[in-house]
């Protein structure tokens, strides 16, 4: 039998202040995880100890730096941790005594913490969300915790009126308060550790010097470019580069221990160090990529110029057995694309093991440090970011990561057309000359004309700008003078080949969108 001491909390208020605590600890546990999300940004932690750092008044540095030298930040944070606890305790037994105010007190301490994390220098615009998320999940914490303390004094102190017997309440209390503790403290640290593992990747590639290339791209023609607004510039800046992957949070990879390991059916397993891949005799090629997913008129679609190694030479090394027809690569996320091995092999094509863009170490969303790129293949079976791994394979053993999920096993690109201006559903001046301007792309094959067509009139020749490369899209442009009324324009592309571009409409499952660009302007 119990007796009854047992479960009457012997000192409720302890048991407040506990609740506080794991509130304290739901409040950091959730914020780091937010700020993992958005790639290590956004820590209250960091940025409220940034920010005493940055108040404190002189004296008050010298005594830190004087009592704990080096170890001043540890202590600062030692400090810190110990102020939220007094705090976050009193606010549990202030919750208690007089509800609300305990989440008062959280919800003034996270408005403090936002100060400080949207003051951050370079800070952007969604940094304030993890401490948002943090504060609702403390409120949330504090209140079911000190709600179920509630009750459980309440059937401790008169057992006959309460429904459920103290020791069950007892028990629900300190259930909810271990596992929140729990998920905290596991949630936070990882969060906490990912971020830091981001941030020495981001500072890593700050630290990079890449080589100049031993085969430079011939520099961009100024005819490449028609210079007509809203056309899509010939070159993608990386920020503006379309972004499509199936990582939750950006892998963040030290190129100081990233390895390619190329394996399978080969010769010689070979593998591949940064440094390695950095000493080797790098070309640079101009590249469309282009995503299976884009819809006619979609802009996931861009273009860069890479710098890296031709895959083709890494191949040669490890000399692929006969009957091989895939090359599976595999990201450190475990994503994978299956890529014809003739592909990877073709002297013609110019498939990389790309570490630039547009002369900048790869971005971290785009795939530092390495990443594969090969011209006239959608991303999805070539385009691997973050790559650790070349198995080679056959198509009848492996499969990359979307084709058991309704995508092709293969995938080149199709010869497709857009207009970037004047926009679908916009309005043009009748009687005046408007340019009709957009690009034109099949990577690997080229284009060699584009036409347009006004309604149901014939299909006229659209002024190309230069072709810099086969590989790349190309710019063109249409002059027109409308009459006043509603005009549906359509456009099309004619392949180096010859090819016309389809008007049949497809959707982009299973192996890339077709049709014509067709966009519908008012002239008044
Ligand atoms: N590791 C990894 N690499 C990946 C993907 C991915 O989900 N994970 N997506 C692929 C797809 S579908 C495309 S279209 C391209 C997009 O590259 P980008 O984000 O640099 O434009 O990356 C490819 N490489
Ligand atoms: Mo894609």
């Amino acid at each position: 039998m119990r007796t009854p001491d047992v479960v009457v909390p012997a000192r409720p208020r302890r048991w407040a202040a506990a609740a506080g605590l794991v509130a304290a600890a739901a409040f950091l546990g959730l914020a780091e995880f937010g700020a993992l999300l958005l790639g290590g940004a956004g820590s209250p932690l960091v940025a409220v100890g940034s920010a005493v750092i940055d108040l404190a008044p002189p004296p008050a540095k010298d005594l830190m730096v004087a009592l704990f030298g080096t170890g001043d930040k540890v202590a600062l944070f030692v400090l810190m941790t110990a102020i939220v606890a007094v705090v976050s305790a009193g606010a549990g037994i202030l919750e208690r005594a007089r509800p609300p105010f305990g989440a008062l007190v959280f919800a003034i301490g996270g408005v403090l913490a936002l100060f400080a994390v949207t003051t951050r220098s370079g800070s952007g615009s969604l940094d304030g969300a993890p401490t948002v998320l943090g504060v609702a999940a403390a409120v949330i914490v504090l209140r079911v915790l000190t709600g179920r303390l509630r009750r459980w004094e309440a059937a401790a102190a008169v057992p006959s009126a309460a429904p459920r017997p103290a020791s069950t309440e007892r028990r629900a209390f300190l259930v909810w308060g271990v596992t929140a503790a729990g998920l905290a403290v596991v949630v936070g640290t990882a969060s906490r550790l990912g971020s830091s593992a981001m941030q020495a990747a981001a500072a890593a590639r700050r630290a990079i010097r890449l080589p100049r290339a031993a085969a430079p791209a011939a520099s961009v023609p100024a005819g490449a470019s028609l210079g007509v607004a809203g056309i899509t510039p010939y070159v993608t800046p990386n920020a503006d580069f379309y972004r499509i992957d199936t990582a939750l949070s950006v892998p963040s990879v030290d190129p100081a221990t990233w390895q390619l390991r190329i394996h399978g059916a080969v010769d010689h397993e070979v593998v591949l160090t940064w440094d390695q891949l950095l000493a080797l005799p790098l070309e640079e090629h101009y590249a469309t990529l282009s995503c299976v997913s884009n819809e006619v008129g979609g802009d996931l679609i861009g273009t860069a110029r890479w710098l890296g190694y031709p895959i083709r030479a890494l191949l040669e090394r490890a000399g692929p057995h006969a009957g091989a027809d895939m090359v599976l690569s595999r990201s450190i996320d475990g994503f994978t694309a299956g890529t014809p091995l003739d592909v990877l092999q073709d002297k013609g094509t110019a498939a990389i093991l790309a570490v630039g863009m547009n002369g900048e170490p790869l971005p971290a969303q785009h795939g530092f440090p390495v990443r594969m790129v090969v011209p006239g293949l959608y991303g999805y079976v070539s385009a691997t970011k973050w790559v650790t791994e070349l198995e080679v394979t056959r198509f009848a053993d492996a499969q990359g990561y979307w084709t058991p999920r309704g995508w092709s096993e293969r995938g080149p690109v199709k010869l497709e057309s857009r207009v970037d201006t004047p926009r679908d559903g916009s309005t043009v001046e009748a009687g005046k000359q408007v340019a009709i301007a957009g690009v034109a792309w099949q990577p690997h094959v080229g284009v060699r004309g584009v036409q347009v067509r006004i309604g149901n009139g014939s299909w006229q020749d659209a002024t190309l700008a230069d072709s810099v490369s086969a590989d790349t899209w190309r710019q063109w442009v249409f002059r027109w003078t409308p009459d006043a009324g509603s005009h549906r324009i359509q456009v099309r592309a004619i392949s180096a080949d010859g090819e016309v571009q389809t008007s049949v409409e497809r959707p982009p499952a299973p192996n890339g969108a077709s049709g014509w660009h067709t966009v519908t302007v008012r002239a008044s």
